[in-house]
């Protein structure tokens, strides 16, 4: 899978596709809007570019700019309660500049190594 070649050729990013959306934005209750989006984990940055067509080849990809960029140092990470949202396998994902984004994906395994690399992640950066 070409998801899986890419993400060889780069050992230091966990990259893949899953459904986002923003729902806080600087403390502001933004409306959601779920998108497909090829997400990198990057350092201590998450990075979304929008899928195209089925967001999985790795020539979109890899072409993609980032749609937006999240910075997870002093950020949590917790599973969405049922009223964030009626999807099962969602993230709430919160960031130090007031920004709340919930990640999902319908694959269990998918979704439990996201929040994982997630909760590392935080936890590693916690003093910078
Ligand atoms: O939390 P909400 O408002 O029930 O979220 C749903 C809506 O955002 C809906 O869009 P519009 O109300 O803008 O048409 C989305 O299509 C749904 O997916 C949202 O709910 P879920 O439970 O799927 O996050």
């Amino acid at each position: 899978f070409l998801v899986v070649l890419f993400c060889c050729v780069q050992p230091s990013e966990k990259c893949g596709v899953l459904n986002v959306t923003k729902i806080t934005e600087n403390g502001k209750k933004v409306r959601k809007n779920w998108t497909s989006s090829w997400t990198v984990l990057q350092g201590s940055t998450l990075l979304f570019a929008k899928g195209q067509g089925g967001g999985t080849s790795w020539f979109g990809g890899s072409q993609s700019k980032p749609e937006f960029t999240v910075d997870l140092r002093g950020g949590s990470v917790e599973w969405a309660s049922k009223d964030k949202s009626s999807k099962k396998n969602v993230i709430e994902l919160k960031t130090r500049q007031g920004t709340e984004l919930l990640i999902q994906s319908e694959n269990d395994g998918v979704i439990n190594e996201w929040y994982r690399a997630v909760q590392e992640t935080i936890s590693t950066h916690a003093w910078e």
